[in-house]
């Protein structure tokens, strides 16, 4: 992609309502325009970001065996009733009527949906367990939007569904998708901690938010510092392995402010082990067993034809919250450098231009012809500006890697720099080989 051509606003002074530095950075560097409180529009470079975590999130679903649908936006209030909760769920949702006066709701979540759906395919307890997931729209008329796609009334999230015969069975997949959890964080580049949550308006006895650690994130958390010595590659993806990996974590304190106790905190945690601090939840994991399922009658017969609620849980990750929180995680000094893996572009190339000399525009030229043949996703920064403000536009767009054509670029040989690090004279073959790994 040239530069001169991608739809990127730039806006050079800090918007005033941006409080926190990922909010700030999506509007500076135009990744998202807001379109009314709490609701945005998703410009070429934000998209781009979001659907590389999408997909990220989609590869380790699929990875333990869960199968992508789609759900719509809009639900029938039908069902809601039919579970109970479409009184408890209050003004957070978004409530509508149709032409023909029936009653419809932008969807906050899909427990009632999901359950419906199984309801009406599922007899038999030959076709479980199942895992459903899909990644869409989500609508929460939040009191308070804030922070620009960290809390908004219109986000984009996977949710996923599992469905067994027994609780016993059920808490498997609850750990399989725990591991899937701690995974997806890691391919994202973020260290996610898993802390005993409340389930608020979800419900059931069993839940985890998975927090990463930023002082600018809305949830309090306690937790022994030890948590962070737990790496989910110890583990293999068995489900004696993945019981043993439940079982560890289980063993070190980490809680979020609902269910934090100062006595048990204090009894279970060195002084000097203690961690309180602040954070992103980026996910959360319920067990409701038949929550649901009892309610809207979603019957299976067991192993003796004996009718029995099918036991459920649901998984929840902030797509769209990601990005912002990737942002936190990330952006430093003024500087934000993109995670290999989810980076708006491979790497940019950087030339110095003036009028009296095109050399290096067309050397750019003709090394982005190159890498775009490897398959490799460039940006050329084909515009005529002087280096020291490209330098600083690129520090805030975070491709990880720059080529820059300058002085220092001599025929075969070019100065390659990785963001937050001094750059090097490599070849372009091994700037090629360097980028594909
Ligand atoms: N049904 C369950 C699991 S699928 C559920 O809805 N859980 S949730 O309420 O915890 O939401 C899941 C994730 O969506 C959260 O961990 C958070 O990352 C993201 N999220 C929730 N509310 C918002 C919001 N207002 N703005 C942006 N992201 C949000």
């Amino acid at each position: 992609m040239l530069l001169s051509k991608l739809f990127v606003p730039i806006i050079k002074d800090l918007p005033a309502e941006a409080k926190i530095k990922s909010h700030q950075l999506m509007l500076q560097t135009g990744m998202i325009k807001q379109s009314s409180a709490g609701i945005y529009s998703w410009l070429p470079l934000g998209f781009k970001v979001m659907k590389k975590i999408e997909q990220i999130v989609r590869e380790e679903q699929n990875f333990i065996g869960a199968q992508e649908m789609l759900m719509p936006t809009i639900q029938s209030a039908e069902i809601w009733k039919e579970s109970g909760r479409y009184e408890d769920y209050g003004e957070e949702m978004l409530r509508i009527k149709d032409r023909q006066g029936r009653e419809m709701l932008y969807g906050p979540t899909n427990e009632e949906l999901i359950t419906d759906v199984f309801r009406s395919s599922v007899k038999s307890y030959k076709l479980l367990p199942q895992l459903l997931y899909h990644i869409q729209w989500k609508f929460r008329d939040e009191i308070r939007p804030r922070f620009g796609v960290m809390r908004c009334k219109e986000f984009y999230m996977k949710d996923a569904y599992s469905f067994d015969l027994s609780d016993e069975d059920a808490i498997k997949s609850y750990n399989k998708m725990f591991y899937s959890y701690l995974k997806t964080f890691h391919r994202l580049g973020l260290k996610a901690i898993p802390m005993a949550a409340d389930t608020g308006p979800i419900g059931g006895e069993l839940s985890h938010e998975f927090v990463i650690l930023a002082e600018t994130g809305e949830s309090k958390i306690y937790a022994d510092k030890n948590i962070f010595q737990i790496n989910f590659s110890q583990y293999s993806f068995e489900e004696k392995s993945l019981k043993k990996m439940r079982e560890d974590f289980n063993k070190i304190y980490a809680v979020t402010d609902e269910k934090y106790k100062k006595d048990e905190f204090d009894k279970n945690v060195n002084k000097e082990n203690q961690m309180v601090t602040r954070g992103i939840e980026v996910g959360h994991i319920f067990y409701f067993s038949d929550k649901y399922s009892k309610p809207l009658n979603c019957l299976i017969d067991d192993k003796n034809g004996k009718k029995t609620s099918v036991k459920m849980g649901s998984y929840g990750i902030g797509v769209s919250r990601l990005v912002g929180a990737t942002i936190e995680a990330n952006y430093n000094n003024n500087v934000m450098k993109w995670p290999k893996s989810i980076a708006p572009f491979d790497v940019v190339i950087i030339p110095s231009i003036n009028k009296n000399n095109k050399e290096n525009l067309e050397k750019a030229h003709k090394i982005y012809l190159e890498l775009k043949k490897q398959n490799i996703d460039v940006l050329l920064d084909d515009l005529d500006e002087n280096m020291s403000n490209k330098f600083k536009k690129h520090d805030l767009i975070g491709v990880p890697y720059q080529i820059i054509i300058g002085s220092k670029s001599q025929g075969d040989d070019l100065e390659f720099k990785e963001l937050n690090s001094k750059s090097e004279i490599l070849s372009l073959n091994k700037i090629k080989s360097k980028l594909k790994t």
